[in-house]
């Protein structure tokens, strides 16, 4: 069978999600290639060689540039924070490599529009890692909305909220500084939202926003300091938070729908409440990550005397993705979307079909972000810049 040499690039969180990914999902779904874990690259060489070890790279290397350029590399797995995206996607398209990105895309539209000028310009797959997208609870919502169980769709109601940095002590991780973030919960977690309000109901052609920022300083963050790891506080130096802590948006869609996105890390309680709520003239659909192998529904057209929302179980073999799972209400879970986008990714590799969210995806929804970020400094609603 034909190999597909898979460069990491990154390590910690995403580096597992991903790598979990590229060694299982062809365990469990058919591709006409095979996923190699070949090399893993990272700056801490002592965290990458356990990272490597225990997810089975055949190597490790600290030069990412080295790496993309190889003649025996396939993919490369951009799982780095954000301010990186840009330079190894653009060097790894140029050398002809297909791209596996974590989102958001990048710091902002200049370099999303220089990203997906090289992907195009090789011809390479390019895939923006919304991997929420392919949860099958969210693709049985595309394919209700697509056989016009909502009918015409009135409303998007979308948040994205998390309670990690409450404590005013989380130390200052990258996550909480511009020029590696790009923007806070906004980019982080906006970025999502925004690609399922795309996918599920269009485009955003304009928005209003507020965000505000409740904790302006912070401890600088230990060596190892990583998301959610509470236990990585620093020690007694501070630093200044660049990104806003919270960001509601107001949208219009271009087909008369309107919608708000609501992200924030400052929800306590709420660990990764990635929901959505749209409403039609025939239906509404209700969506919550926390709970994401149930969809709710609601038809206008249930008889009167039974009409309420109803919860559908997304675990039948006849739902996207899950037949090459467990038998019915054998329930999956986070890893599940990942190993999902990899299949995909892999399928559009072999089959010539196109993957999406790719880096077109990725820079439209920045446009979006950014027309937010724009309207929340100048207290005006904004239009949403052409691609
Ligand atoms: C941290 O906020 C984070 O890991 C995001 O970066 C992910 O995209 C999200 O899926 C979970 O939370």
């Amino acid at each position: 069978m034909r190999k597909l040499n898979v460069a990491i690039i990154g390590h910690n969180f995403m580096g597992k999600a991903h790598a979990h990914a590229w060694r299982n999902a062809p365990r469990f779904f058919e591709l006409d290639a095979e996923p190699v874990l070949k090399v893993a690259v990272g700056r801490n060489q002592e965290t990458l060689k356990a990272y490597a070890d225990n997810w089975g790279w055949e190597e490790t290397a600290a030069d990412w540039r080295e790496v993309v350029t190889r003649d025996d590399i396939d993919v490369v797995d951009v799982s780095v924070p954000t301010d990186l995206h840009a330079e190894i996607a653009v060097m790894a398209a140029e050398a002809g490599k297909h791209v596996f990105c974590e989102k958001p895309i990048a710091l902002g539209s200049g370099q999303a529009r220089a990203m997906l000028a090289a992907a195009q310009s090789a011809g390479i797959v390019h895939y923006l890692n919304h991997n929420y997208r392919r949860t099958p609870a969210v693709m049985l919502a595309k394919q209700l909305i697509d056989e016009g169980f909502v009918g015409r769709i009135f409303h998007w109601r979308g948040a994205y909220l998390q309670d990690w940095i409450v404590d005013p002590d989380f130390p200052l991780t990258w996550h909480l500084q511009r020029e590696h973030a790009g923007a806070g919960p906004h980019f982080d977690l906006g970025s999502h939202n925004v690609d399922l309000a795309r996918f599920l109901v269009g485009e955003i052609t304009s928005v209003s926003a507020m965000t505000a920022q409740f904790v302006s300083e912070r401890p600088l963050p230990g060596a190892d300091a990583a998301t959610f790891s509470a236990g990585s506080g620093g020690g007694t130096e501070a630093g200044p938070v660049t990104v806003e802590d919270a960001a509601f948006v107001t949208a219009q869609f271009e087909n008369g729908a309107l919608g708000s996105i609501d992200t924030s890390r400052f929800a306590p309680g709420r660990k990764n409440h990635h929901a959505f709520e749209i409403y039609g003239s025939d239906g509404s659909i209700v969506f919550d990550l926390e709970r994401m192998n149930e969809l709710q529904v609601y038809s206008r057209h249930d008889p009167a005397h039974v009409q309420g929302f109803r919860t559908v179980l997304a675990t039948e073999g006849i739902h996207p993705y899950v037949a090459a799972w467990w038998p019915p209400g054998h329930v999956i879970g986070y890893e599940h979307a990942f190993h999902h986008a990899v299949v995909d990714f892999v399928r559009a590799i072999t089959d010539g079909t196109e993957v999406r969210p790719n880096f077109e995806d990725g820079l439209r929804e920045t446009l979006v972000l950014e027309a937010a970020l724009k309207s929340a400094a100048s207290g005006a609603r904004v239009e949403v810049e052409a691609v």
